[in-house]
């Protein structure tokens, strides 16, 4: 299989180096080099699903996963700042606002105390909105690239953690290229009062994809409505895949 090497390589410039692959190949292994002119499939497959990120966050104990981030100041123009993320697992229905690290949804019910909370090994990262955070603050999957793949995808559990919070936050799910902002299409709330875990799939427009620095984000855009306390709302199994193309 050593030849496959040199012909997985130049698949990346196919059309240019028809020629070079057949040198590469005569020139590593010359007894096969007429097989291996035969165009023929590399080991990334046009139709192969790609995963070019996941997390289950139940790590965030010791800090947040490599190439995400948590942010304020996002708006439809600015990818946001970004903030801090406290470690220490923290209870759903703590009023401090910030980032934090708190149990999933997944295995407890709204009435599940501080102490079961607390106890759960299944982690998501989350966000609890004040005054100051009612609008900009973001989960982004930063620094992705999106090279020879289509129908982006990013799917999470979108969770609505402390039933005692009437406001209501609607999410946007966006991406940015440069300073290009990509719509999905895709929001959902949280809060109003609710509890519980909602699965969430936003698929990108073709616009997003063959490219390098591709942020995708899950921001609160626009204000709160209602009135009294704001929503912890967390994300849980995050995934963004692919299907590649060649
Ligand atoms: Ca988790």
């Amino acid at each position: 299989m050593l030849e496959q090497s040199p012909l997985a390589v130049d698949e990346t410039s196919r059309g240019v180096s028809r020629r070079m692959v057949v040198k590469t190949a005569a020139w590593s292994v010359p007894t096969v080099a007429v097989a291996v002119g035969i165009p023929q499939a590399a080991h990334a497959s046009p139709g192969d699903g790609v995963v070019l990120f996941t997390s289950a966050f139940d790590g965030i104990g010791s800090g947040l996963p490599s190439n995400f981030s948590v942010r304020t100041g996002a708006t439809t123009s600015a990818v946001g700042t970004a903030a801090a993320f406290a470690t220490a697992a923290a209870p759903w229905n703590n009023t401090g606002g910030g980032f934090k690290n708190v149990a999933s949804a997944d295995g407890l019910t709204a009435a599940s105390d501080t102490t079961a909370q607390n106890a759960s090994t299944d982690r998501a990262v989350a966000v609890r909105q004040v005054t100051a955070t009612d609008t900009g603050v973001a989960f982004t999957i930063d620094s992705l690239s999106t090279a020879d793949v289509t129908g982006v995808t990013v799917s999470f559990k979108a969770q609505s953690l402390d039933a005692s919070s009437p406001r209501q936050t609607t999410w946007t799910v966006d991406a940015f290229v440069g300073a290009t902002r990509i719509t999905s299409g895709t929001t959902f709330t949280t809060g109003n009062s609710t509890f519980g875990s909602t699965s969430v799939a936003a698929i990108f427009p073709a616009t997003i994809e063959n490219q390098t620095g591709v942020t995708i984000r899950i921001a609160c855009l626009t204000a709160t409505t209602g009135t009294g306390n704001r929503a912890t709302t967390g994300i849980d199994d995050l995934t963004v895949s692919a299907t590649s193309t060649v």
